[in-house]
């Protein structure tokens, strides 16, 4: 158990009327194991991932046509502070192949794959737009056979544009890659790329735009990998040394009860008393106060005389 995770006791209140999935969150993610804490997805006909329980290693793409596939532990894990390694190689690296470190809270869960080849398991075509994973954040692993490869971050299921080669490291290498993820709260995430044959490195930061747990719409979240390969030259993805140590923390600021990440008017006025969505009761003009406007929007309606 992470000696940083800790709850407060308002939470147990909160269980049971708002949000029961906030009420537990688990211990940290060591490994991969036996797999059988994960949840292992395939959108294809193609041959099924290989596991290795020995060196808690899976074979997400198997060089199959059009692959996509994913892998989600089975219980959410807290997400307002976290770092999360593992390692990735791949072989026969082509365009259109690649893979994604994913955090989300899908409608589908640990169950969540998005479509093949350039979408990498976690985008989606406008042809299949369900298959986007969505209330999510991506860390990409974007292949290449002659030019560098990249990786970038990505959010709601949606790929493209921002990602920054990773030279001198080549993901496609076939050497062992260590990515090291950190993210402190705030706006920001690093990742740290090493490849841990030829010790290169390279670290980049990308701006999120917004909190991590406001994108993913929660303090907990699914957490994993997805990968694809594509129509032409296909790739063989490998994952391992898989950790995740989060710390869940549930800022509520203006002191209502109800967590920043789902409160609609998370800066309401102290001591007003509120709805189930933090939103002051008597705001019948929906910003987040309640003043004269209210009053003149129930004075207009008044239709008396009882
Ligand atoms: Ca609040
Ligand atoms: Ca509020
Ligand atoms: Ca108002
Ligand atoms: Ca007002």
């Amino acid at each position: 158990m992470n000696p940083l995770h800790f709850e407060k006791s308002f939470l147990i209140v909160l269980a049971v009327t708002i949000s029961s999935s906030n009420s537990s969150v688990s211990g940290d993610i060591i490994g991969f194991g036996d797999f059988t804490a994960f949840e292992i997805n395939v959108a294809d006909s193609g041959s099924l991932p290989t596991t290795d329980s020995m060196s808690e290693s899976i074979q997400l793409t198997n060089q199959g046509f059009l692959e996509a596939r994913s892998i989600f532990h089975k219980v959410p894990q807290p997400v307002s502070q976290f770092e999360a390694r593992f390692r990735y190689r791949a072989g026969n690296a082509a365009p259109l192949n690649g893979a994604c470190f994913v955090i989300q809270n899908d409608p589908r869960g640990a169950d969540a794959v998005g479509d093949n080849a350039i979408n990498l398991g976690y985008s989606c075509p406008l042809s299949n737009p369900s298959a986007c994973v969505i209330n999510s954040v991506a860390v990409s692993i974007e292949l290449d056979s002659l030019l560098p490869s990249k990786s970038g971050v990505y959010t709601n299921g949606s790929l493209g544009g921002g990602a920054q080669a990773t030279s001198p490291v080549n993901l496609g290498s076939e050497n062992e890659i260590e990515f090291l993820i950190r993210y402190n709260g705030g706006t920001e995430i690093e990742i740290e790329i090493t490849d841990t044959v030829t010790l290169e490195n390279i670290t980049n930061v990308f701006q999120l735009g917004n909190s991590l747990p406001t994108i993913v719409a929660g303090n907990t979240a699914f957490v994993g990998f997805t990968a694809s390969t594509s129509g032409g030259i296909r790739s063989n993805q490998f994952f391992s040394a898989f950790e995740f140590i989060g710390e869940y923390i549930d800022t509520d600021s203006d002191d209502d009860g109800v967590p920043d990440v789902i409160d609609d008017c998370p800066e309401s006025a102290t001591g007003a008393v509120v709805d189930q969505s933090g939103r002051p009761l008597g705001d019948v003009d929906s910003d987040c106060d309640v003043d004269l406007a209210d009053f003149a929007v129930i004075a207009n309606n008044f239709s008396g005389p009882n």
